[in-house]
């Protein structure tokens, strides 16, 4: 049998054995290092609430109006041009096949949880034209076809080829996962198996340039079985074709897949390729207990929340070749904190969960999430950020952080598709029991590992208070562990079983609760949303006598239509004062507004010379004012101005 019929005969062999309908975002019950199953999207629907907005208007404004708008830019005409369905030019730069990719995996995460005629009408539209395009070979890659497929696999380092194609893969395998329907999966392995015929260390040689495929791959491993695409991923994070293809790597190089993976000591380059690289080698890891991946990822984890972590869970300081910075090098107002950025944090850190079942992963994915992802998208649901930087002098009224498009979207369908698979984040289980990463009014309905039927409902108004109430059903008693994250932000909490007090919860840890479980059993978590003022190490220069706001898990910021005097102008009188918490139903879309006692320049810093001798000291000029903060998330609205995360106060 050659390898591709064979390959067919196994992919055909897994999909009938494993049901579509109960593969999570990741799907790890069959990896050996996972020490936990996320469940499926559909077993958690999320209630009302903090999320239940942003989801809904992901689902009705932002993922229909982004369809249009790849529409209205050529993304679709690319394959009609292709597949002969349509003439004309080509558009967007080289990586624009990932943006319809991307919408159709956040699309089909939606249908996940609910139906949608609408959004199931375009994806088959769009799966359609995709599949007329694609090359008898399997090839698939609307820039490099036509007059340009002479040039196929010729500028691996800029090509995007096979980012595209994991970008393929991942909707593919989120279609597969909502519908059963295999069309596009079909397409992304017929290309995978081209690759693997062809490429390789005693073929032709393949590098990812932009990683992406790498995790690709490991999920569809996952989903089908197939080995050779584990094996292809293990090739290219190897980083072997580096000599062969007489690459110049350094460790500064702009390109990060080049390197071999296991030879990283700490995260450089580009922000995006670094956590996509991370994502996949922690994916490889998944499924082989290679130790020498687990020790780099861990190193640069360390590197990561040691030097180079915005407090907001964006990573990426520098704009020139969307970088990470040398360490402790977290500017501002110039941060660039690509939106995917953050997202690959998040991706990343879910991974590293599922592989250790360390809630330090899970605090820095609900970091990310609830601040330099949810900044991503306006709250009408059609602006986004693709920077997502921590102060704004507003200065210039018409350079806008949030935009409906970008000649480059990637981050668009990237906040969509996290949006849309939240639910997926929430639970997963183990072989003793289950464990709850996330808090929100929300019902799970699944099962334990032995089968046993479990529901799960929780009533809460997190992130805006910290009481979580929880009832765990299994259909019969049982006894099982109920692993239960304690935020790290949560310096004192409360667990009560059915009213009485369980010890042992400690702050960034799960606590498990082994017990006899009897259906309707009750669970109250009390966590510590008191704001907390953080400060930065001194050596991130740009925070030096600066502070932070923290509640819960929201970082908060001043922003000018709040404030009585110009935010640049603002010191936060007294560290020791308390903050009054005001709920505002009616203020960006509702919120918990922190309120803290502060000073202003009597005369504007602005009219101030820009140099002084010491002495005359600017901070004895100062009136009292009234510091208002709103979450960052929140941030930009409203009419455009200044905004900052990191205030000056006396410390
Ligand atoms: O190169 C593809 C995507 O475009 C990257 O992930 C983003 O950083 C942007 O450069
Ligand atoms: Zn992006």
């Amino acid at each position: 049998m050659n390898s591709f019929l064979f390959l067919a005969a196994v992919s055909a062999l897994a999909l009938s054995a494993a049901d579509w309908r109960d593969q999570g975002v990741l799907y790890l019950d069959h990896s050996p290092k996972a020490v936990m199953h996320p469940v499926p999207i559909r077993a958690v629907k999320i209630g009302e609430g903090f999320w239940y907005e942003r989801r809904k208007v992901n689902v009705e404004r932002s993922m229909p109006t982004m369809y249009d708008l790849l529409e209205a830019n050529g993304v679709m005409d690319n394959f009609r041009r292709v597949s002969g369905r349509k003439e004309g030019p080509l558009h967007g730069p080289v990586y624009t096949d990932s943006d319809i990719y991307k919408w159709i995996e956040a699309a089909a995460f939606s249908l996940q949880s609910a139906p949608n005629a609408d959004l199931q009408g375009r994806i088959d539209r769009a799966i359609d034209e995709i599949v007329a395009a694609q090359d008898k070979n399997g090839y698939i890659n609307t820039h490099w076809s036509l007059d340009r497929a002479k040039d196929r696999f010729t500028q691996m380092e800029r090509g995007h080829e096979l980012y595209c194609l994991g970008h393929m893969l991942q909707a593919a395998i989120a279609y597969y996962r909502a519908t059963g329907n295999t069309r596009l999966l079909d397409a992304g392995q017929k290309f995978v198996n081209y690759l693997v015929a062809d490429f390789g260390p005693d073929k032709r040689p393949l590098l990812t340039g932009h990683p992406e495929l790498e995790l690709a791959l490991a999920e569809l491993y996952r989903t089908n079985g197939d080995k050779h695409a584990l094996e292809l991923a293990g090739y290219l994070l190897s980083g072997v074709e580096t000599q062969r293809l007489n690459l110049k790597v350094s460790q500064t190089n702009y390109m990060f897949s080049g390197v071999p993976f296991t030879s990283r000591t700490r995260l450089i380059g580009h922000a995006v390729r670094a956590m996509y690289a991370a994502s996949g080698a922690t994916d490889y890891y998944l499924e082989t207990g290679d130790a020498a991946y687990f020790k780099t990822l861990n190193t640069l984890w360390d590197d990561l929340v040691r030097h180079k972590l915005y407090i907001t869970g964006g990573v990426g300081s520098r704009s020139s070749g969307e970088a990470f910075g040398e360490a402790w090098e977290l500017p501002n107002s110039q941060a660039y904190t690509e939106s995917c950025a953050a997202i690959g944090n998040m991706m990343w850190n879910f991974r590293m969960l599922t592989a250790t079942g360390e809630a330090k992963y899970t605090d820095m994915m609900e970091r990310a999430l609830y601040n330099g992802i949810n900044s991503g998208m306006s709250l009408t649901g059609t602006l986004y950020c693709y920077r997502n930087p921590l102060a704004w002098s507003g200065l210039d009224p018409n350079d806008k952080i949030r935009n409906p498009w970008y000649d480059t979207t990637c981050c668009p369908p990237n906040l969509e598709r996290t949006l849309s698979s939240l639910p997926g984040y929430f639970y997963a289980t183990g072989k003793d029991g289950l464990w709850v990463h996330f808090y929100h009014d929300s019902e799970l309905d699944w099962h334990l590992e032995d089968g046993t039927p479990l529901h799960v409902t929780q009533q809460t108004k997190y992130p805006w208070q910290g009481s979580v109430q929880m009832t765990v059903s299994p259909a019969a008693e049982k006894n099982f562990a109920l692993r239960v994250r304690i935020p790290g932000w949560s310096t004192s909490t409360k667990v009560l079983v059915n009213g009485a007090a369980v010890t042992g919860a400690k702050t960034g840890e799960y606590l498990a609760i082994q017990r006899m479980w009897k259906p309707g059993d009750r669970v109250t978590l009390e966590f510590d949303t008191r704001p907390t003022l953080i400060a930065a190490n001194p050596l991130v220069t740009e925070d030096a006598g600066k502070v932070a706001v923290q509640r819960g898990p929201l970082i908060y910021c001043l922003e000018q239509p709040d404030q009585q005097a110009p935010v640049a102008d603002v010191l936060l009188a007294k560290v020791s004062a308390p903050f009054a918490e005001e709920q505002k139903p009616d203020l960006l879309g509702g919120i918990v507004m922190l309120t803290h006692t502060g000073a202003a320049y009597r005369k504007p810093l602005e009219s101030e010379p820009l140099y002084e001798p010491v002495g005359l000291s600017r901070g004895h000029t100062t009136k009292p004012v009234e510091l208002r903060f709103i979450p960052y998330y929140a941030w930009s609205n409203r009419e455009p101005g200044a905004m900052a995360v990191w205030v000056p106060a006396p410390l």
